[in-house]
């Protein structure tokens, strides 16, 4: 099959695009990446390239060993993927070992992978190990409210969770987990890849302080409507933040156990903690 044709091809594509129009990818900024399943890498392998040089991953990533990823590349820009899809996007190839990679398809203008290929393969392979396979798609963007709120709100799980839950009543449902939040570090290597990946294992959404947010799922849908909702409850927090620093009502501890029953959800007591005052009172 042409490998543009394929379908989880097409549905990277979408997703590149539809992250482009939310305003989440300026210049080059985020990165999308998927495992492929077997049949798909069967349904291309005579259209793939074989004569690239095996290149260090910058990271260990042993449970990925010989899996296919397409990958957006490094330096390229989301709002071109669509119109050049080769030239912005590559399928890549693990070892065994899962220590090196190589090109077996794009990039035909020249060019690596993903600046932050390390995070991305890390969380892939914390998630098809926890998830027994089923999660594909690790997606980076620069969300534009979760990072303002980065500024303000304490980075701490807890109240990034629970502040999130508060803005709309679908949140503790689409992500019942939680959030996990990193201070600041820079980007792009092995160490934020390790923090990153610690914070998969128990979280699908990881936010970079001053930086943009990590989101894991089954698929594309689920991946992109996961970051979705996040970004659009941490939109929805800017607004209420701006307009006051206290909320006249909420969505309370109680309101959020009565949700389990009905959403077959369990949502972890220590992001149902008792306030007395809003999330900013303890700024000084
Ligand atoms: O420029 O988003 O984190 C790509 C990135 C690096
Ligand atoms: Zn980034």
């Amino acid at each position: 099959m042409k490998i543009l044709d394929s379908k989880f091809v097409k549905g990277f594509i979408k997703m590149a695009d539809d992250g482009y129009h939310q305003g989440w990818h300026e210049r080059n900024g985020g990165n999308l990446s998927y495992r492929l399943k077997p049949e798909e890498v069967e349904s291309i392998r005579p259209r793939l390239m074989n004569n690239e040089d095996w290149q260090p991953i910058g990271a260990h990533v042993p449970g990925l060993g010989g899996e296919f990823f397409l990958v957006t590349g490094s330096g390229k820009y989301f709002r071109n993927i669509i119109v050049d899809p080769e030239a912005c996007l590559a399928i890549i190839e693990l070892d065994e070992k899962g220590e090196n990679y190589r090109i077996r398809w794009g990039l035909v203008e020249g060019g690596v992978p993903t600046s932050e290929l390390p995070a991305h393969l890390m969380n892939h392979e914390v998630k098809k190990r926890v998830t027994d396979g089923r999660h594909r798609v690790i997606y980076h963007a620069h969300t534009t409210n979760t990072i303002a709120l980065t500024f303000v709100l304490p980075l701490k799980d807890e109240v990034f969770t629970r502040e999130l839950w508060e803005m709309a009543t679908e949140c503790p449902v689409v992500f019942p987990d939680g959030v996990g939040v990193i201070g600041w570090m820079v980007p792009g290597g092995e160490q934020i890849a390790i923090e990153t990946s610690k914070l998969m294992e128990k979280y699908d959404v990881v936010i970079w302080a001053h930086h943009g947010m990590f989101c894991s799922g089954e698929d594309f849908d689920l991946t992109f409507g996961l970051m979705h909702t996040v970004e659009k409850s941490a939109e929805i927090l800017v607004k209420v933040l701006s307009m006051s620093h206290m909320k006249r009502q909420t969505i309370t501890p109680d309101n959020f156990r009565a949700l389990e029953p009905r959403f077959h959800i369990s949502l972890p007591e220590r992001f149902l903690y008792e306030k007395e005052e809003g999330p900013l009172d303890d700024l000084v």
